[in-house]
């Protein structure tokens, strides 16, 4: 029996000694002491030998074993380096080669007004909200006072997905839901994509983006309209600015108002960008009908509010000197990147 360990050790070390690759080692280690290695075979062998004998053998085996583990070991670090250092020559870096070129995208025009203006009304108390953007005709409309036969509800001028349900074509029944939802005191702004159906030229769209601001209280008037509008212009087009109303007709407001603002290019003077008028028209607003308030489950006698809205397409193209809204939507990487 001593002899036959003798074997398996020099045929063993040999084996190992010449072995080439990791793999081929791992497979040596099983071969030799593995649970059906060789060795413990020969300890499995060793009821036959006499009592005297036994514990001889044992150590024997014991001996051999440690001394291959061993032997393993040394090996298994020597073919690691081989093929780092065999990796390190085959794989080397020139790092001195110029890199490709990582280009950084920009937020779009569009995402950077509604950003800047979400910044402004957070920083005056309001919250943002958002709804669906395929909407109740009962939510786009008729809580809005804007009743059936009025022109805005025609197949010209709305997309419709079934005889109520229809693309949206303002932010404004967000509000109504809002309204629906929470008691007053209510303080947001809904910024997102309506829909109307429009051809496409340099200053119309079919989708295109709004803010929304709403303001229902106890004694809200037109004066905080107008001084929530004209800090409004002044922080998102310079302290500058001069904001003007002239009466207007909306549907959800009583009574209606649009917004100009002195033009922030040339002061007023008149310039390209106002078409020398000196002001630019910049939202549309009003008190809240006490219709819209019942109809969303508010008390009109108990409460009152103002509401406002704006295109984004229009303040960038007139903020970034854009004169084709198109560019806004075509998404080439070469005119957005300069904003
Ligand atoms: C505008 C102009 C005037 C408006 C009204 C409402 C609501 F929900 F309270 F009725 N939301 N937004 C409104 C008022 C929007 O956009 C040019």
């Amino acid at each position: 029996m001593k002899e036959e360990i003798a074997k398996i050790k020099e045929n063993s070390t040999t084996e190992i000694a010449n072995c080439g690759d990791i793999k081929a080692l791992s497979d040596l280690k099983v071969k030799y002491l593995g649970k059906k290695g060789e060795l413990t075979l020969v300890l499995r062998g060793m009821g036959k030998l006499s009592p005297e004998e036994r514990p001889v053998i044992g150590s024997l085996v014991n001996q051999v074993r440690d001394e291959l583990d061993i032997i393993i070991q040394k090996k298994e670090k020597e073919l690691k380096r081989q093929e780092l250092l065999k990796k390190l020559e085959t794989e080397n870096i020139d790092v001195t080669e110029p890199s490709k070129k990582i280009t950084l995208g920009s937020l779009h025009p569009i995402t950077q007004i509604i950003n800047e203006v979400e910044e402004i009304f957070l920083g005056m108390g309001y919250k943002i909200a958002d709804g669906p953007e395929v909407e109740k005709a009962i939510y786009n409309f008729d809580k809005l006072n804007t009743p059936p036969d009025h022109p805005a509800r025609d197949i010209q001028d709305t997309f419709y997905i079934t005889d109520d349900i229809v693309l949206r074509s303002q932010t404004s029944p967000v509000q109504a839901r809002v309204m629906e939802e929470q008691k007053p005191p209510i303080k947001i702004i809904c910024p997102g994509a309506v829909y109307r159906s429009d051809s496409v030229d340099a200053t119309h769209s079919p989708v295109f983006h709004q803010i929304e601001g709403l303001v229902i209280d106890k004694n809200i008037s037109m004066t905080d309209l107008k001084g929530t509008l004209e800090m409004f212009a002044k922080k998102c087009l310079g302290e500058n600015t001069k904001i003007r109303f002239r009466p207007h007709h909306f549907p959800f407001t009583e009574p209606s108002a649009e917004a100009d603002v002195s033009c922030f290019v040339c002061g007023g003077k008149g310039c390209r960008v106002c078409k020398q008028e000196g002001w630019i028209e910049l939202l549309g607003c009003g008190m809240v009908h006490p219709n819209v308030l019942k109809n969303c489950g508010i008390n009109p006698e108990e409460y009152s509010g103002f509401a406002f809205g704006f295109g984004v397409e229009r303040i960038a193209m007139a903020k970034f000197g854009i004169e084709d809204m198109r560019l806004l939507f075509e998404n080439d990487a070469r005119f957005l990147k300069q904003f």
